[in-house]
């Protein structure tokens, strides 16, 4: 899964993709690199960001959402409101991306209910305005059981369970120490039975590996290997700014896996 920020101020890439444009060129980059969905966003969620009038959510992320479907594109739309979430569906989105897990806006599960799209549930405890919210005894077992509990309340709210795809939430609300203790458990998430996608990528807790004054895109090494872990972890998706390492680090992965080299349509497929 390819990341397209259309947003004026995400952490690593914020404000490079607003005009149309630039937005598609970029997908459809992503797409030849290998992505095989496109997750777009118009708010970012990265501490301490203003929330979103979900108008001007709309306006950001609908020209370009409604063109990459009719290219074909599978496109994911990440927001936490649920009129967004059905405006993107009805422009040709294919499934729905909420790091709330649909707690931030009570009409999301209906939303979800009623389109039958993919929904990815991520784990959430509000949200980044600072709040110290990182309270774990044992943030794996904690994060695996309030999904669960998420899950069942989705479900009751109509929720096909086949649709859903959780995620830990990387970086919401978790220090270093406990995302790398959440992506150590993910047999254990995998547990509960449903597909997981994970986005780690370019987070503040890869650069503390990093030499001081590394960038945000010096991070993409480390994720390109967390791809390939997490994909050993039997994960569904990556959410990764970089496909270009992913992609490679997945064909490293695969190819050594069945000792034979991958073809290069079979890849781009
Ligand atoms: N992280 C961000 C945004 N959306 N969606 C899911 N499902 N999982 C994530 O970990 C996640 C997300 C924040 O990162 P960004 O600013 O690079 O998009």
């Amino acid at each position: 899964m390819g990341i397209l920020n259309v947003t004026p101020d995400s952490f690593s890439d914020g404000g490079r993709y607003v005009a149309v444009d630039d937005a598609l060129t970029h997908a459809r980059d992503l797409v030849a690199a290998g992505a095989d969905v496109i997750d777009v966003g118009g708010e970012s969620t990265r501490p301490g960001a203003d929330r979103v009038d979900p108008i001007d959510e709309q306006r950001r992320v609908l020209p370009v959402i409604r063109q990459l479907a009719s290219e074909g594109v599978r496109v994911s739309i990440d927001t936490m409101n649920a009129a967004t979430a059905y405006a993107a569906v009805e422009a040709g989105a294919d499934i729905v991306n909420d790091v709330s897990g649909g707690l931030a806006d009570r009409f999301m599960a209906q939303v979800v209910a009623d389109t039958g799209r993919t929904f990815v549930a991520m784990h959430w405890r509000g949200h980044l305005d600072g709040t110290d919210r990182s309270q774990y005894d044992d943030v794996a077992a904690q994060v695996r059981d309030e999904l669960r509990q998420r899950v069942a309340e989705l479900v009751v709210q109509g929720v096909d369970p086949d649709r859903l795809v959780l995620d830990p939430g990387v970086g919401f609300s978790k220090d270093a120490a406990e995302n790398w203790q959440v992506l150590a458990s993910l047999h254990e998430l995998a547990r509960l039975g449903m597909p997981l996608l994970v986005g780690a990528s370019r987070k503040r807790f890869l650069g503390e590996l990093l030499p001081q004054g590394a960038t945000a895109e010096d991070r993409d090494p480390a994720t390109a290997v967390i791809s390939v872990l997490a994909a050993q972890a039997g994960v569904w998706a990556v959410r990764v700014h970089d496909v270009a390492s992913t992609r490679a680090a997945l064909d490293v992965w695969q190819a050594w896996q069945q000792g034979a080299a991958p073809t290069r349509s079979a890849r781009h497929a």
